[in-house]
């Protein structure tokens, strides 16, 4: 027998304002096409059954489009006639009764086979049964819950586990409203031919148990997410398990650090190749005030030129002796900002910055002014 197994595709997430030619966010772009992607190998792979852990969708309400896109992706895979399982992930459970679940979208079509209720729920072939547990708000539902998984044991099929949370502490997402699967039901784990888990967003086996794998999300819903391998599973339940994780393609993030006490060399030393289309992360350490103000993002965003986009961290390097700011009654925070310059700098320093400062606080000032 085998298994799709993929999970955490967010679609509709959007991130960046950046619009692409088509004239849609180009990161809500890439989620559809990691999506794709998926769908495509399906086809070629030709499992028995297909297999989503949640988070289908980034939000309970999703867009028009992101709705749209699935529907469309959804008629592909009903008419590969191969049964496709999914269960709700905590973005797409509804905290409130007045939002009905998006999930239930699907529920018309002939091969699909939705479980978002915050219910356990039993579907059943003919050679196997999977134990599907969506996300849960509640803990002690939860657990009532995964004492019927328990009971529903079936020892003349397959059994296979569905859940969508954080096995142990060790793989939360620090999101709101997590489910933490409880310590002492992971026995149950050992009683499945396979567990199949949603919500943390790396691939990966876990920790003692044998047969429990996080399939890791198709994209990255965070630039602090700096994994550059994202796909799905291949899962073969013969005489034993197989694992096979396949990778997809995805846009590459790619972190530099600049550090500013040698910061011409620090630079020119940088290797930029390799950055087309990527997401780039510049960490400049070590900067003072002074050299804050002298290195502008704009200089720093030329030297990746093909690159979809370039974050800038900026880390000032730790000064003692505080100054006698606290004397100091500013009027403004411009003038506040002077008055600090004035103090680190040398005379002829002071009068150059004084008229770039000036201009900024000008044009920041035009920015925020709207409220004429
Ligand atoms: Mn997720």
């Amino acid at each position: 027998m085998k298994l799709i197994h993929f999970s955490d595709t967010h679609l509709g997430f959007n991130d960046l304002d950046i619009i692409n030619e088509l004239g849609i966010n180009q990161r809500e772009a890439d989620f559809y096409d990691a999506f794709s992607q998926v769908i495509e190998q399906i086809k070629i792979l030709k499992p028995d059954y297909i297999i989503h852990t949640g988070d289908l969708f980034h939000r309970p309400s999703p867009s028009n489009r992101a709705i749209t896109f699935a529907l469309e992706q959804f008629k592909i895979i009903e008419a590969l006639n191969i049964p496709f399982i999914m269960i709700a992930g905590n973005h797409s459970t509804p905290r409130t009764n007045l939002s009905s679940p998006i999930l239930k979208i699907f529920e018309n079509f002939k091969n699909i086979y939705v479980s978002y209720n915050q219910e356990y729920k039993k579907i059943e072939f003919e050679d196997v049964v999977f134990h599907t547990l969506p996300h849960m708000h509640d803990e002690s539902k939860a657990l009532s819950q995964i004492e019927l998984c328990e009971e529903n044991l079936d020892n003349t099929k397959r059994n296979i586990m569905m859940l969508h949370c954080s096995v142990g502490a060790g793989y939360l997402m620090a999101e709101f409203g997590e489910w933490v699967y409880p310590h002492d039901k992971e026995s149950l784990f050992s009683q499945m031919d396979y567990v199949a888990l949603g919500h943390w967003h790396g691939f990966g086996k876990v920790g003692k148990h044998e047969n429990v794998y996080y399939s890791g999300s198709t994209e990255r819903t965070s630039l602090n997410d700096k994994r550059n391998s994202k796909g799905f599973l291949e899962v073969a339940l013969d005489d034993s398990l197989h694992v096979n994780y396949h990778e997809i393609q995805i846009r590459p993030i790619k972190t530099y650090e600049i550090n500013c006490e040698d910061y011409e060399n620090a630079v020119a030393s940088l290797h930029v190749n390799d950055t087309k289309d990527a997401l780039i992360e510049v960490k400049l350490t070590h900067l003072t005030p002074l050299q804050s103000i002298d290195i502008q993002t704009r200089d720093i965003k030329n030297l990746f030129s093909e690159a979809l986009h370039v974050s800038i961290k900026r880390e000032f390097k730790q000064t003692s002796g505080e100054a006698t700011l606290n004397d100091i009654e500013a009027l403004s925070l411009e003038a506040y900002f002077l008055e600090h310059i004035k103090e680190e700098s040398k005379p002829e320093e002071f009068d150059r910055l004084k008229g770039k400062i000036q201009g900024l606080f000008s044009a920041y000032e035009e920015v925020s002014d709207d409220t004429l």
